[in-house]
């Protein structure tokens, strides 16, 4: 691991790693680290890659072959973006990395807008890039994922009684404390209330969440993993925490 160099602004915080799960994402592996690497010279890059079979893996080995801030886990099959996280993260966390960012693949969060969000981690321990913020801003979408996200977001905040506008966002960084002092050992979400889960731990212990205006960007390349059976667990799973959390109140517990 090289050391961030004098002149980072960024220094203060640590080193950083963005993870970038992947799955079938030859087309845009190679100009999102590119994009990273220029946006933020001496930030680590980190591909999780699922065995995709399109060969997203292969072409990340070559791109960390020639550099070394870049580095691929490879991962043996499709078990979801969660579960690419966890193991992103456990990796980052093994090797000393005191910030973690999720970012995808597709260009949905552009590297561009990391320097925000690292300057917001300053007084918070996750920051989270926020559609649903003033100034936030969404480009492309169909009205159905609109609906989607925001409908999402808004059911998992009533629900969770979380004060975070964009709950399901997925461009984020976490000092790495935050990460350890949430129980990441208990998450089972595989889909995207991952996000949801986490960002919901991360309240519940008593860390300080930012929310970031960002520009999110429809992918323009590749195809969505986005499916019924990722919406379908979200609904389930939120509901279920919602009552629970519900029923312990009553009980009088925390
Ligand atoms: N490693 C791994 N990565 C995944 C998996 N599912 C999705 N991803 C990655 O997670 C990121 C987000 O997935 P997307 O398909 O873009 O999901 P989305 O942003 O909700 O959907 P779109 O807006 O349609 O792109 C991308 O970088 C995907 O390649 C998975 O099972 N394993
Ligand atoms: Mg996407």
């Amino acid at each position: 691991m090289t050391t961030a160099d004098q002149e980072s602004p960024f220094a203060d915080l640590g080193e950083v790693l963005v993870i970038i799960p992947t799955y079938n994402e030859a087309e845009n592996v190679e100009r999102i680290i590119s994009r990273v690497r220029a946006a933020v010279p001496e930030v680590h890059v980190l591909v999780a890659d699922d065995n995709s079979p399109d060969g997203t893996g292969d072409i990340a080995d070559k791109l960390a072959g020639a550099d070394s801030q870049v580095h691929v886990l490879h991962r043996k099959g499709k078990e979801g973006l969660g579960a690419a996280y966890l193991a992103g993260f456990r990796w980052g966390i093994e090797r000393g990395y005191q910030v973690l960012v999720e970012m995808d693949a597709d260009g949905s969060h552009r590297p561009e807008e990391l320097p925000r969000l690292l300057t917001a981690l300053r007084s918070a321990d996750l920051v989270l890039g926020s559609r649903w913020v003033p100034g936030g801003a969404v480009v492309n979408w169909p009205r159905s994922r609109l609906l989607l996200s925001r409908g999402g977001s808004l059911y998992s905040r009533l629900m969770l009684d979380v004060p975070i506008r964009d709950v399901t966002g997925g461009y984020r960084a976490f000092r790495r404390e935050t990460l350890e002092g949430l129980g990441m050992e208990h998450v089972a979400s595989a889909g995207y209330c991952f996000q949801v889960d986490l960002a919901w731990r991360t309240v519940k212990a008593g860390y300080k969440v930012a929310e970031v205006p960002i520009t999110f960007v429809e992918r323009e390349l590749g195809a969505s993993k986005m499916s019924r059976s990722i919406v379908l667990e979200a609904l389930w799973r939120v509901t279920a925490w919602g009552v629970g959390a519900r029923l312990d109140k009553l009980r009088g517990r925390k």
